[in-house]
């Protein structure tokens, strides 16, 4: 037991000299101030079975790793932050209120079925005082604009940017600080690609990195593993869903049931990059099940399978944290 809780130590020093050394937040007064009154709100309000709300928060796209500190050059990854812009969507339908912890520039709810090269194609003048959207994208833009606005009106969508792992980790411990007291109602599904190295801030130079030396040799530190400091200390009593990717699909689900075990999340979904918008594996103590879209519905897509199976396991959670 004592190791144990030793480990844990550890791992909370090293994200403590993390986040020492990070840049501070901008606009973290503003942050936490919509953070608190959007959680507030939503644990307060009455959520199905007599429940709290739900809340989950949703994290989506990929974390860069800046090289400079007064960024011109950072090493990013490809993820379009579709998974976690569908799932939001699906979560909002289920009834939840979401955070949603989002890269800068990526998929965002509501508007996977509008052309995003380039947007602009969507308008037309029929005159010149007037602006209107073709009819080829008219269902499209209102019900994206209909639904993300009653989503936010109905304070069941928070929107939160980052870009770097910095903004990230920081912004992650903020959502779980205050989801505490929400207990077994909150929920993490963390479907962002989180960079797993970085240029710590103390030793990046400050101006860009001069081209005429020759090679350039950087050298990347690991990041603390996130997961383990947010099931132990961070968050305990959420549901947590993590996330694993890989390219080799011999090695998929190992991979998954290791990190099922090492940081004790309630389920990971393995996912293959080339086939990830066809199939996931939801891997958990009680077995593997194999989630696909629905081949019979042309719109169908894996996320609302996803979803609903995430939902009812939540729901058993809950009721077995208040037996
Ligand atoms: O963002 P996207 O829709 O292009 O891809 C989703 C995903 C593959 C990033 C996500 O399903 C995932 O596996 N996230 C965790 C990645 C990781 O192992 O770090």
């Amino acid at each position: 037991m004592s190791s144990i809780s030793g480990l844990e130590e550890a791992v909370e020093d090293e994200f403590n000299s993390f986040f020492e050394s990070s840049p501070p937040l901008k606009n973290m007064d503003k942050i936490l101030e919509t953070l608190n009154r959007f959680i507030e709100l939503n644990s307060s309000s009455q959520g199905a079975n007599g429940e709290g709300r739900r809340i989950v928060c949703v994290t989506s796209g990929g974390t860069t790793v800046p090289l400079e500190q007064r960024c011109v050059r950072y090493i990013d990854n490809f993820s379009s932050g579709n998974r976690g812009a569908a799932s939001t969507e699906n979560f909002v339908k289920a009834g939840y209120a979401v955070i949603f912890l989002y890269r800068r520039g990526t998929c965002q709810p509501y508007c996977r079925s509008l052309p995003d090269d380039p947007f602009l194609e969507c308008f037309e003048f029929p005159d010149q005082t007037n602006i209107q959207v073709h009819t080829s994208h008219l269902e499209a833009v209102k019900s994206a604009v209909l639904e993300q606005q009653t989503a936010i009106a109905e304070d069941r969508l928070l929107k939160l940017p980052f870009s770097t792992i910095y903004e990230y980790l920081q912004m992650l411990r903020l959502i779980a600080n205050g989801l505490k007291d929400v207990g077994p109602c909150s929920m993490f599904y963390l479907a962002a690609a989180v960079s797993d190295f970085y240029v710590p801030w103390n030793s990046m130079t400050e101006h860009k990195i001069e081209s005429g030396s020759g090679p350039l040799d950087i050298r990347l530190a690991q990041v603390p593993k996130m997961l383990s400091v947010l099931r132990t200390n961070w968050a305990p009593k959420a549901f947590c869903i993590s996330f694993k990717l890989e390219t080799d699909s011999k090695i998929l689900i190992e991979k998954a049931t290791k990190a099922l075990g090492k940081y004790k999340v309630h389920a990971v979904v393995a996912n293959e990059l080339s086939t990830r918008k066809e199939e996931v594996v939801v891997v958990s103590s009680s077995g593997n099940v194999v989630v696909r879209c629905d081949s019979d519905k042309p719109k169908s897509i894996v996320e609302d399978n996803l979803i609903r199976l995430i939902v009812d396991r939540h729901s058993t959670y809950i009721k077995e944290s208040h037996p």
